[in-house]
C-alpha cells in the first residue's frame, strides 16, 4: 500500500500541473479604445458591467485616456462579447488588440 502512495503523487501533480498549463495559455489580454467616458461613473459603470461577465479576470479603464485593458478566460468568453457588453452601455469600442 505505502509503495502505491509516491507513484499516485506524481501522477496527481502531474494532471494539477497540466491543467494549470492549459490553463494559462486560455488566458487573454486585451486593450481597448472607448469611445464616449466622460467621468469617473462612466469607468465604473463599464468596469463593474465587464468584471461580473463569465471569464473575466480583470478590466480597467481610464476615461481620461479612453484606453483599457481587459484579462480574460478565453474558454469563458470572448472580444466580441466583451465588446457588445461595453456597446450596450452606450459606449462605443473603437479599437480592440490582442497584447
Ligand atoms: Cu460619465
Amino acid at each position: 500500500m505505502k509503495s502505491l502512495i509516491y507513484p499516485l503523487f506524481v501522477f496527481l501533480l502531474f494532471v494539477v500541473l497540466a491543467k494549470q498549463n492549459i490553463y494559462a495559455e486560455d488566458i487573454k489580454n486585451y486593450s481597448l479604445t472607448i469611445e464616449g467616458m466622460t467621468c469617473s461613473s462612466c469607468k465604473r459603470a463599464i468596469e463593474k458591467s465587464v468584471q461580473k461577465m463569465p471569464g473575466i479576470i480583470e478590466i480597467k479603464v481610464n476615461h481620461q485616456t479612453g484606453k483599457g485593458i481587459v484579462r480574460f478566460d478565453a474558454k469563458k468568453t470572448n472580444i466580441e462579447k466583451i465588446k457588445k457588453t461595453i456597446e450596450g452601455l452606450g459606449y462605443k469600442v473603437l479599437k480592440y488588440e490582442e497584447i
